[in-house]
C-alpha cells in the first residue's frame, strides 16, 4: 500500500461509523451566518431561481435603490443566465427596473455591483447607447438598457441563497 492510500485509509477510518458527527462528506462549515434577507418575508422566490427577490418601492436613484438592498443585506439583481433573465422579465413583474450593473468606473466596462465583470448582459437592440451619460443597468421588459444617474425606478433586490 502506498503512503498516499494508506492515509485515505486512516482518514476514512477515522471519519466514518463511530456514530460521531463527523462525516467524509460533511465540509466544514466556514460560511458567515445566513444574510438578513434570508429570514425577510419580503424576500420571496420567482420561477425557477434559486434566490430570492424583493422589488423596492419606485421613484428611487439607483444609488437609492442599490442602498436599499444593501441594508437587507442583499443586493441589486443582476442576471447570471437567460434564466434568471426570463424569471425576473416575466408577466408578474412590470419593466423598467434597476439592476445591479454598472459601468461607471470605466466607461465600457460594465461589472456586477459585487465588482467582478458582468459576462452575462442581455441588451436590448441598440443598448447601450448612453456613454458616459449614461452608467446604470435597467431591465427593461426582456432586456438591459443603460440609464442615467437620474433616473428614477423600483430596484429588484436579489438575496444570495
Ligand atoms: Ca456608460
Ligand atoms: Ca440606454
Amino acid at each position: 500500500m502506498s503512503r498516499a492510500a494508506f492515509l485515505v485509509v486512516m482518514i476514512v477510518s477515522a471519519c466514518g461509523g463511530d456514530g460521531g458527527s463527523m462525516t467524509a462528506d460533511a465540509p466544514i462549515e466556514l460560511d458567515a451566518p445566513p444574510r438578513a434577507c434570508a429570514s425577510n418575508p419580503a424576500y420571496v422566490t420567482m420561477g425557477t431561481a434559486t434566490n430570492r427577490y424583493r422589488m423596492t418601492g419606485s421613484g428611487l436613484r439607483w444609488a437609492q435603490a442599490r442602498a436599499m438592498c444593501d441594508a437587507d443585506e442583499a443586493h441589486l439583481a443582476f442576471v447570471d443566465d437567460l434564466d434568471e433573465l426570463i424569471t425576473l422579465a416575466g408577466p408578474d413583474i412590470n419593466p423598467g427596473y434597476f439592476m445591479g450593473v454598472s459601468d461607471s468606473a470605466v466607461e465600457g466596462e460594465w461589472r456586477l455591483i459585487t465588482g467582478d465583470p458582468a459576462t452575462y448582459l442581455p441588451w436590448l437592440p441598440g443598448e447601450p447607447n448612453g456613454d458616459r451619460a449614461e452608467n446604470f443597468g435597467e431591465l427593461d421588459g426582456n432586456g438591459i438598457n443603460d440609464i442615467g444617474d437620474t433616473a428614477l425606478r423600483a430596484g429588484i433586490c436579489e438575496c444570495e441563497l
